[in-house]
């Protein structure tokens, strides 16, 4: 269980990054080397949280399976996040201890030394002989990945090591992975998308992966250009990100560019809805039929186009190998008939255990064993389509889940808010951007550019406002709750 890096040709490329190359026989003797210098003479870690800050490469692999090897509990951080919302995941979670790199220990270290968390390198803990690694039941505690939601603070979902052998399983048989594959790694490795569909379904299949620190457009098209990839999965931003970039190249460089993406055997949308216009213009650009997907933290991917067969614009397919889905209405039926919505509830061995410490939470998000979504879909003509979320307080912004009421909590601390609601308004490059209305102590005013410059250094840059609107008070209902959906017009 504890092995998810493939074995099976251990001279084989598992990872390039940047000139340098690392075979699967050298990062398993590195992840060996890691978990005998985190246990550090013990024989278990016994599900010990060890938190990591570390772009994609070696070093991150090193410290995710190394932590596994050793009995932890692995919690991949977001490298760009703001002090504040670490201190959340250290504290919320108990870290004891953290691991950074070299670019990223000087941001972290004051706030380790605060809490009284050790922290260090991966260098610095490898040890120069292996000791033996605890073997490790599938029903252990592997990984904590933060997750926004209705509350404001995000969420630790906890899955198992069972967990996320299920999630990558799923995918290895649906989309048919295989060891000659290569795939760029661009996204954020602290959310299921980056470590699990990409990162982890590879080093399982014994593919290469090509680590990228951060998405470089002209650098990522170049290599696409040279053939280099034969999988490609980014969330919709990045597909509208790269059709704007395509269209401003002299037409023989685009065409090469095109090329390449048209001979990989596969292009995968998710994390959040891909518009139709979208999908036809990547067909129209590539001749590849975008395989959109639908999933979530808590689940892994549930539903999925085929590898073999139609793809369907605006449709997320059908139900995953062992994944049983539901759609239930608002009276609790479950829905048996094609076209009435439901929202999709999931049962499966890739649903995650629990929310770290919050023992409350995860019995809301259960009912009667299944795992409710709270995203609304219906099935039509054999495909679900996903229509929407039941809350207005998530938006999905470049394939980031946000909390609109932990945007609302950190605006309120500006000593010229009095009142504030964050509402998602369509956009096309983000899908939703985020948006705040506020009402101001006083008779100042407030620009966005005061508002944005105010947030720097307290928020993740991408959860900050994008407009904003200034009104005297905030529409209410009679509960006095703010009617969100009357502020959306504001914006138009
Ligand atoms: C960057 N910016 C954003 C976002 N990303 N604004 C809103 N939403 C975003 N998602 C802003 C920055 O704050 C910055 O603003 C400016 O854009 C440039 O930032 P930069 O980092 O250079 O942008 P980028 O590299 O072009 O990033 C865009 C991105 C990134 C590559 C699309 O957002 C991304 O990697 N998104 C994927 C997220 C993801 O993997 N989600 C999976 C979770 P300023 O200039 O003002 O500072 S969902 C999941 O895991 C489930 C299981 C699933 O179904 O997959
Ligand atoms: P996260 O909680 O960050 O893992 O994001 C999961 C959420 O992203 C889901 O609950 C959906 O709302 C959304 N999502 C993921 N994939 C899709 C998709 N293909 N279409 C629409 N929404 C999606």
């Amino acid at each position: 269980m504890n092995h998810v890096l493939n074995s099976d040709r251990p001279d084989k490329v598992a990872l390039v990054e940047g000139d340098n190359t690392f075979t699967y026989a050298h990062i398993e003797s590195r992840i060996e080397q890691f978990a005998s210098g985190v246990l550090a003479g013990r024989r278990d870690l016994e599900e010990a949280r060890v938190a990591f800050l570390i772009p994609a490469g070696v070093d991150y692999v090193t410290a995710l399976h190394g932590v596994w090897r050793a009995g932890g509990i692995a919690i991949p951080l977001n490298v760009a996040a703001a002090e504040s919302e670490w201190e959340h995941c250290l504290t919320s979670a108990g870290v004891t201890q953290v691991i950074a790199d070299a670019q990223t220990l000087g941001s972290i270290e004051g706030l380790c030394g605060r809490l009284s968390i050790p922290i260090g390198t991966v260098s610095d803990s490898l040890a120069d002989s292996v000791s033996p690694l605890p073997v490790l039941s599938p029903t252990r505690r592997a990984m904590i990945v933060f997750t926004s939601g209705t509350t404001s603070k995000p969420k630790g979902a906890v899955t198992t090591h069972g967990n996320i052998a299920a999630q990558i399983e799923t995918l290895i048989t649906a989309w048919e992975w295989r060891e000659d594959d290569v795939i760029p790694l661009f996204l954020p490795l602290h959310h299921v998308h980056g470590i699990i569909n990409v990162l982890s379904c590879a080093l399982w299949a014994g593919a290469t992966v090509h680590a990228m620190p951060k998405l470089d457009l002209p650098a990522l098209c170049a290599q696409v250009a040279a053939d280099t990839f034969s999988v490609f999965m980014a969330v919709p931003t990045i597909y509208v990100k790269l059709i704007d970039h395509l269209e401003t190249l002299e037409e023989g460089e685009m065409e090469r560019i095109c090329e390449g993406f048209a001979n990989m055997r596969l292009n995968v949308s998710g994390s959040a809805a891909c518009p139709v216009e979208v999908f036809e213009e990547w067909r129209d650009l590539t001749g590849q039929m975008l395989l959109e997907r639908y999933g979530m933290t808590e689940i892994g991917m549930a539903l999925s186009n085929p590898y073999r067969g139609e793809r369907r614009p605006g449709y997320v397919g059908q139900v995953l190998p062992d994944v049983a889905v539901r759609l239930v209405d608002e009276e609790g039926g479950i829905v048996t008939e094609e076209g009435t919505p439901g929202e999709i509830r999931i049962q499966s061995p890739t649903v995650f255990l629990e929310y770290w410490g919050n023992a409350e939470a995860t019995e809301a998000s259960f009912a009667e064993g299944w795992f409710c979504t709270g995203d609304i879909a219906v099935i039509e003509d054999g495909s679900y389509r996903i229509m929407g979320r039941s809350s207005v307080d998530i938006i999905k912004s470049g394939g980031y889940k946000l909390s609109a009421l932990e945007i609302e909590n950190k605006l309120l601390a500006h000593p010229q808010i009095a009142e504030v609601a964050v509402v998602g308004i369509a956009d096309r490059t983000w899908g939703e951007a985020v948006a705040a209305v506020v009402a101001l102590k006083g008779d100042g005013d407030m620009t966005l550019k005061d508002l944005r410059g105010w947030c720097d250094g307290k928020l993740s840059s991408y959860k900050v406002p994008k407009q904003l609107r200034v009104v005297g008070a905030l529409p209410r209902n009679a509960m006095g709750k703010v009617v969100k959906p009357s502020l959306k017009p504001l914006f138009e």
